[in-house]
């Protein structure tokens, strides 16, 4: 054990221009999460929920988070002794709030857009919010107030009507009074004390005091993705998932103008959040004393962190990849598809018209990943794994769906109809070519 704590805190090194193609498609894959087997281990506790209620939900928890609840949903208005926090801390989630609102009203879509697409046919879409929807705030080794923020505004911006907050119990059998307080400034209607998989099949198929709802957000461990991904197929629950959510990951490109402690200090911020964190620092034509610069950076700071336990085991697993010039380190970050992305590059705001994929960027020496996961305003629940190729982060948008409207006139049935009833025809769909026939025959005898 003596040797493991003093060994130095390193990552592990691989150069672009040495390696063979199938190497590098290596390095761009997480560890595998093997979700079919993790789909049927969370089954039992999910069914036991579906299937009892209250109460195998009230046992699920005293057996998981070793709680003894006499009830588990809190509703409003919560007691201001529930939400009794610190000053410096109140008035911190007021400003993240108040930013992370501003940039999430703006995504709101509010307009009716209406295009005529031929004279007399008038096509229009509007948004309407999903009416109720579940938010998973993970307990676990850190209370995360922030995520609570991070569901719960664009929410409550976009107006949806009932918000289940659900989070695991503490031991003493309260919710921590942080998550309490963005809890009401997000205007939850209920709050759910239960965590795992037995919390989303609370929110999927609701019970006697837990409100079914019809989209469930938020990241978690794997039982709760696994849960996720289980009940979003369930014609009977007949819910949605934001996305499906992995370990969280970062990938830093820097080049000669980066500061080391400045990528260092991003790097660990990343690999703080659990043992399976995935840390990637890609170079862009640094030498080996200047790598050496941020890795000495890296194990110096690291030993300084509370959990330095977790940062050891997740530095471990995480990669160096040594490129020679922007365009690589961008074409392998582009094929890597990271949750986020940070720029320590000089002129970095030029190199963003090249990202593809990535959750959210952070550009310039002065923009850590921090300020995103708490207070600039963007949203910090983003697609992991590579998902980000064709997911986007948790917006306002998420919370709404679209609902298109047509309105034709006399007119324009009579342009359009001719056209729908020789495609009816060609489909032998003989009802739908009569739906238009039948009314330009009425209009023919009446001229
Ligand atoms: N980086 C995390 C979000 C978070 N950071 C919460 C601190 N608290 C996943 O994007
Ligand atoms: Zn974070």
């Amino acid at each position: 054990a003596e040797i493991s704590v003093n060994a130095l805190i390193r990552m592990r090194t691989a150069d672009l221009a040495l390696i063979l193609s199938s190497d590098r498609a290596e390095l761009l894959k997480r560890p595998v999460l093997k979700s079919d087997v993790m789909i049927s281990k969370v089954k039992p506790i999910v069914d036991a929920v579906r299937k009892g209620g209250d109460t195998a939900l009230l046992e699920l928890t005293a057996k998981f988070d070793k709680v003894k609840l006499s009830s588990l949903v809190l509703r409003p208005p919560y007691s201001e002794e529930s939400m009794a926090i610190d000053g410096e801390v109140s008035k911190a989630i007021d400003i993240a709030y108040a930013n992370i609102r501003k940039f999430h009203e703006a995504q709101a879509e509010r307009t009716t857009l209406v295009v005529e697409t031929m004279p007399g046919v008038q096509c229009s879409r509007f948004a309407r919010p999903i009416a109720r929807v579940g938010l998973y705030v993970p307990g676990g080794t850190a209370i995360l107030p922030s995520t609570a923020l991070m569901l719960g505004i664009p929410a409550q911006v976009a107006g949806c009507k009932e918000i289940v907050l659900a989070t695991p119990p503490r031991a003493d059998g309260t919710v921590s009074p942080e998550v309490m307080y963005v809890a009401k400034l997000v205007g939850a209607s209920a709050i759910l004390m239960a965590g795992g998989g037995q919390a989303i099949a609370a929110l999927a198929y609701g019970t006697e005091t837990v409100p079914k709802v019809d989209k469930i957000f938020g990241p978690g461990n794997q039982w709760v993705t696994a849960a996720k991904m289980l009940v979003q197929n369930d014609t009977d629950a007949l819910v949605s998932i934001d996305m499906p959510a992995g370990p969280s990951e970062v990938l830093v490109i820097a080049d000669h103008t980066a500061n080391p402690a400045f990528v260092a200090a991003d790097l660990l911020s990343q690999a703080e959040h659990g043992v399976d964190s995935q840390v990637v620092l890609v170079t862009v034509s640094l030498n080996d004393e200047q790598i050496s610069k941020i890795e000495d950076e890296v194990d110096k700071q690291a030993r300084e962190l509370s959990r330095v336990d977790i940062v050891r085991e997740s530095i471990k697993k995480s990669l160096i990849v040594k490129t020679a010039t922007v365009e690589e380190a961008v074409a392998f970050s582009n094929d890597y598809a990271p949750e986020h992305l940070i720029l320590h590059l000089d002129k970095a705001p030029k190199v963003v018209s090249a990202i593809d994929n990535a959750g959210s960027v952070f550009v310039g020496a002065y923009t850590p990943e921090s300020c995103g996961d708490y207070a600039s305003g963007t949203n910090h629940t983003l697609p992991t794994n590579g998902y980000a190729r064709q997911f986007s982060g948790v917006n306002t948008q998420s919370f709404q769906k679209f609902i298109t409207s047509q309105e034709i006139t006399p007119e324009g049935l009579q342009k359009l109809g001719p056209v729908v009833a020789t495609l009816a025809d060609c489909e032998g769909l003989q009802a739908h070519a009569n739906a238009v026939r039948i009314r330009l025959r009425k209009r023919s005898s009446i001229e």
